[in-house]
């Protein structure tokens, strides 16, 4: 009798024990998850930044993997166009309205920075660019007009 109150009590704890394991995984997953942002690879070049997209989605996630695969060091900003009048302004000047950048100090030749961004509204081609404003490079073509729609 007392064998079978033992095994009884030991079948019952397997299944307790059985309970808990997919539980706990479950639970786990009803967790609010962050979402994973969205891989974009941008190429620098002289005198050419290749975005491997340009059409984004305002409240999303990205992260901007830039590439210099030049020559010389490039420095990478997400920014309102240069407008006229703004010309011979430094690259520190342009980069106060930046979204995101990257130093050139940090993208010599051969460099990979990564920057993470979620754009807040929705932006039509011509507010915002993709740009290197190292003396010389945004005249000689260093930029790109993105769209972010909601
Ligand atoms: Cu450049």
């Amino acid at each position: 009798m007392r064998s079978i109150i033992l095994l009884l009590s030991l079948i019952a704890s397997v299944f307790l024990f059985a309970a808990c394991g997919p539980g706990a995984s479950s639970s786990a997953s009803a967790q609010p998850t962050v979402p994973k942002p969205t891989e974009v690879q941008v190429t620098m070049t002289e005198f050419k930044i290749e975005p491997s997209m340009t059409n984004f989605k305002a409240g999303a996630p990205y992260r901007f993997v830039v590439t210099n695969k030049g020559t010389v060091n490039h420095d990478f900003s997400i920014s309102p166009p240069v407008m006229e009048g703004m010309a011979g302004m430094s690259s520190e000047d342009m980069h106060k309205n930046a979204l995101a950048m990257v130093d050139a100090a940090d993208l010599p030749p051969g460099a990979m920075k990564t920057v993470d961004v979620t754009f807040t509204k929705p932006m039509s081609a011509g507010e915002m660019e993709f740009a290197c404003h190292t003396p010389g490079h945004y005249e000689s073509g260093m930029h790109v007009p993105m769209t972010i729609t909601q």
